[in-house]
């Protein structure tokens, strides 16, 4: 570490999600290098397990009431202004523009001049989803605004938000692609005999169009015996079980849940299917090709900025089902191929998105707003 210790809030939402994973591997990071990591969340993060030396959990406890509908943006400002008061906070990094920028805000209005100061990041929903909706707009707008600094995973998020909330260009915005621990999603070895297996990973939201992962499968299971490993559950969880079951491959597809450790799953892996309707980034494909496991993607967002088409997977249109199955047939049909797409997403896993080099961007981002 260069510099004095800091002490950071870090405040993401704690569910299945790849902000709340991002957030959580940032913080542990910090820990290690000798920071003071204050998470001040609703729930203990997914990915949080266990003691670590140098970080802190704080609980956000919104109480329901009758007549107080959403207190948990109030809850948690409280909850900084003491976090931060008794911990001596030099900076809050927040997760998530609404509310969690906004709750930062007020937060700080309330310490006054001696507050931490914000930063920022952007994960996608907020902006591309839910942060231009009329109802939110002006709210997310200013809480970027009050920020000092803000930053997003892809320059597609970056344009997005540029664009979708009519930021003015004198914002800026500072991309810090998400990162893996490349020792963690190692290839493995695969089992001999085991199927050929296609995976899928996301929590289920109308988004992820977990529908078209499994008519992707349908496709390439009438071509070559294999397999469909879903990872993970939601709102539509329900509604892909019925459609497996009407397409009579309740014995080919199998639903894991959340799970906290996978890495096996993707080892064993020969494609990883992600025909989301949008992605900021997609951490659930890097993590794949982390692992030396192609991705098949559709073309939206900035999946083109994680995943090569032609080089470490295949990128489609959006809703393109036949040809994500027939993307996924050459590489099953096509070994030397796998192969070569397989070390090559391997390799551009550990050259564009290590985990330490981006933990220390954030480092200097968080000096460079400190002035120190
Ligand atoms: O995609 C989701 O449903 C989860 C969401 C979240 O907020 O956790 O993921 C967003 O942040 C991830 C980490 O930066 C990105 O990898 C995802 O692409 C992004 N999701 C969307 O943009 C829809």
């Amino acid at each position: 570490m260069s510099g004095e210790p800091l002490r950071i809030g870090i405040t993401c939402y704690p569910t299945f999600g790849g902000s709340g994973i991002v957030a959580t591997e940032i913080g542990l990071s910090l820990a290690r290098r000798g920071h003071q990591v204050h998470f001040i969340c609703g729930g203990v993060p997914w990915r949080l397990d266990g003691f670590v030396d140098n970080v802190f959990f704080h609980e956000v406890e919104a109480r329901d009431y009758p007549l107080f509908d959403h207190p948990y943006a109030l809850a948690l400002a409280s909850k900084m202004v003491e976090v931060a008061t008794y911990e001596k906070l030099d900076l809050f990094h927040v997760h998530y523009a609404i509310p969690h920028a906004t709750s930062a805000h007020l937060a700080r209005q309330i310490l006054g001049p001696a507050a931490p100061r914000l930063v920022t990041t952007l994960h996608g929903t907020d902006i591309t989803v839910v942060g231009h909706e009329r109802s939110f707009l002006p709210i997310t707008r200013f809480s970027i605004a009050a920020s000092d600094a803000v930053t997003v995973p892809s320059q597609y998020l970056k344009d997005a938000t540029y664009e979708l909330l009519g930021l003015p260009g004198e914002v800026p915005i500072e991309v810090i692609p998400n990162f893996v621990d490349t020792d963690e999603y190692a290839p493995g070895p695969r089992a001999p005999g085991a199927p050929r297996r296609l995976v899928h990973n996301s929590n289920f939201r109308p988004l992820k169009r977990v529908g078209d992962v499994v008519e992707v499968f349908a496709r390439v299971h009438r071509e070559i015996p294999c397999e469909l490993v879903l990872i993970g559950d939601g709102p539509d969880r329900s509604t892909v079980e019925l459609k497996v079951r009407e397409l009579g491959l309740t014995r080919a597809v199998k639903f894991l849940g959340k799970q906290l450790h996978f890495v096996e799953v993707l080892q064993g892996a020969d494609a990883f299917l992600l025909p989301s309707a949008s992605e900021s980034f997609g951490l659930a494909a890097l993590e794949a090709l982390s692992c030396g496991v192609p991705v098949v993607a559709s073309d939206v967002g900035g999946l083109a900025e994680v995943i090569t088409d032609g080089e470490t997977g295949f990128l489609r249109p959006l809703g393109a089902v036949d040809q994500m199955a027939e993307a996924v047939l050459r590489l099953l049909r096509d070994e030397p191929l796998r192969l070569r797409m397989s070390q090559a997403a391997r390799a551009s896993a550990i050259a564009r998105f290590p985990r330490e080099p981006m933990v220390a961007r954030y480092e200097a981002c968080y000096r460079r707003v400190l002035g120190r």
